[in-house]
This record gives C-alpha cells, structure tokens and sequence, in this order.
C-alpha cells in the first residue's frame, strides 16, 4: 500500500520538524502495518504521536469534561453508547431523535488522538460548546492524557478488557478493514508483537496499569471498568457508571425500567442493526459495521492455541506482579 492509501493514523506525512526530531531520539520499531515509535511508554505510528503531541499541546480542557478511555477493541464502542444514552437521557423522549440512531458512538464521542488532532493541529471544538459536559475519548496511557487535561477536574473511565478477546478482535478488525481473508499467518505475526509489547498502543499491561493505579489513588476522577462486568451484571455497572459520571438513576427512572432501555438501546444487536451502523463509514472510512462483531467474553479460545494461551497468561502476569490488577 502506498502513504496514501493507509489510513491517515498509519502515515508518516503529517509530521512537524520538532517532532520529526523527537522521533528520531525514541526507541523505533516497525509491524505489517508502518513504523513505530515509543512515546512515554506507549508505542504510535508516527501520525498518531503528532496528534498526540498536538493534544498534550493545544485541548483547553473544561472542568467538566468526561473522556472515556480503553486499550483498542475493549469495547469502546459500547462504552460511547452508554454514556451518550446516559447523559442524554432526558432530552430525547422521543426515541427517533436520538443521536445514536442517526451516528455511529464513534461520530458522537471523537477520540483526540485519531479523530480530532490527527486532523488539525488545533481543531474547531465549538460544535461541542452547547453540550454540557463535552464526551471525548483516546485509547492513550493515563500519564500521557493527563498532560493535555492539565490540571482540570477531569472525570475518566477507563473500559478494561481479557487481554486475549481484545488481541482476536482486533485480528478481525484489521483483516476487515484492509480487506484481507482473516488469515491465521496475520493472527501469529500480531500475536508475537501482542506479546513482546511493540505494537499500536502497547504493550497492554502498561496501558491498563496505568488506569489501575490512577483509579485507585484518584477514585473520584478514575473509573475501572471491565467489559467482562459489564457483560454478566450490565444494571449494576450501568448503574456505577452513571453515579460516577454525575447523572445516577432515580427511582421513578428504576421503576420505569430506564435502566434495561438504556441497556437495550446500547446492546450489540440492537446497535448493529441501526441502518447507520449497517452502511455508514467513518471519517476514515472505515465501515461502521466493523466495530460490531460478536461481543462475547472467551471468543479468544476459538483461535488461540494452548502453547499461545499460556505464553500470554505468563507474560500478563509476570508483567501485573505485586499490582492487584488481573485481567
Ligand atoms: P475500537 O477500539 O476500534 O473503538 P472497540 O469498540 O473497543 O473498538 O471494540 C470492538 C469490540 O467491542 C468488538 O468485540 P469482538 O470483536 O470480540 O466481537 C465488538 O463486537 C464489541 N462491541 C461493540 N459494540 C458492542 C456492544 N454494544 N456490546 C458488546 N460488545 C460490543
């Protein structure tokens, strides 16, 4: 593929001389997709880190913005849904103007880093100004997002997801979006970088470590979340989801059943079978059908043999030793 048929996160042409300078200073690698580079811990294509670097730069927090953050493919999708449901809930009575019936959650919530700064440096953020609070997202570490927010009351939730579900779903999307068969030969080349660490956003165990601790010295500001909790108790967590975010449920809301709407409103059959999700594409181009898939915790052991599962399980956790933290 040519710099012009990637993506735009997977080029290298959107890049300044000072950062052009600070790559080469950075330990560098490269994978199937482009080159890498390693920014405070965390490894990006090198669009990606400008955009970075423009959000640590440019984002004029508010003190009541919420950005919900995740590792890629831990269910990102799902969390936009919800809280978009949640936080809107009490102006869309009328359930055929509700915004995620006629966007995708990635059109409604933009991720900073692969939506709002990768294409402009200093992006117009006024269409957010009438909403209060703004919802924005990434898929950055805590410490490197914590640099853009400054020193704002910022409000996180961070989507944990099994290490292995997130490493097959991502395998899907990739072969999806490049429009490739989803070959078991780019299964192992992904599982080998999964594990050593270098890939997009990796390695895991750091990303997810650095939410953890945030969460727990800073409960008010950091929310924990697990797609596996979501999946076995979705009222309990939507319910914790919704305390934390300001807008719990009242009671009248409880007996009227707001809780299983919002539930069903937000649920991956439902979601994927909105004629916006089913023809739609992102501002990348990317399908909108493909953030939906199967949505279910272990589809890992449909794919990963024995000799992979354990390696994975060894290296996470070698890695989380001492911290609490399991996933
Ligand atoms: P992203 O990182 O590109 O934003 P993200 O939404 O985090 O993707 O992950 C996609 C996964 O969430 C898919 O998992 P799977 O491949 O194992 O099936 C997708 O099916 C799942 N997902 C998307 N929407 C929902 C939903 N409403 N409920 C449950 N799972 C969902």
């Amino acid at each position: 593929m040519t710099q012009n048929e990637l993506p735009m996160n997977l080029r290298e042409d959107n890049i300044s001389e000072e950062t052009k300078k600070l790559i080469s200073s950075l330990p560098s690698d490269k994978d199937a997709q482009g080159k890498l580079c390693k920014y405070q811990g965390c490894w990006y294509y090198y669009n990606t880190l400008q955009a970075v670097i423009n959000f640590q730069e440019n984002f004029q927090p508010q003190n009541t913005d919420i950005v919900l953050a995740s590792f890629p493919k831990s269910g990102t999708t799902w969390l936009k849904a919800l809280s978009v449901a949640l936080l809107e809930r009490s102006k869309h009575d009328d359930p055929l103007t509700h915004p995620l019936l006629s966007d995708n959650p990635h059109g409604i919530v933009p991720f900073f880093e692969i939506d709002m700064y990768l294409k402009s440096s200093t992006p117009d953020l006024t269409k957010f100004s009438s909403s209060s609070p703004r919802l924005f997202s990434t898929h950055m570490p805590l410490h490197t997002l914590k640099e853009g927010l400054k020193d704002s009351p910022f409000k996180i939730v961070y989507l944990c997801r099994n290490a292995k579900d997130a490493l097959i779903s991502r395998w899907y999307f990739r072969c999806k979006y490049q429009k490739n068969e989803v070959a078991r030969s780019i299964l192992e080349s992904m599982f080998e970088s999964f594990c050593s660490g270098v890939g997009f956003y990796g390695p895991i165990w750091d990303h997810a470590l650095s939410y953890w601790r945030g969460s727990l010295e800073n409960p008010k500001n950091v929310l924990f979340m697990r797609y596996e909790e979501l999946k076995t108790e979705p009222c309990a967590q939507l319910k914790r989801l919704a305390e934390f975010l300001g807008c719990p449920f009242t009671k009248e809301e409880e007996e009227s059943g707001m809780v299983e709407k919002i539930l069903e409103l937000c649920s991956l059959d439902n979601l994927s079978g909105l004629e916006v999700n089913k023809t739609g594409k992102t501002w990348m181009n990317v399908d909108h059908n493909s953030y939906f898939r199967k949505g279910e915790v272990g589809d890992w052991k449909n794919y990963l043999t024995l000799e992979m599962e354990n390696k994975i399980d060894m290296i996470i956790e070698e890695k989380l030793k001492g911290s609490d933290l399991k996933f």
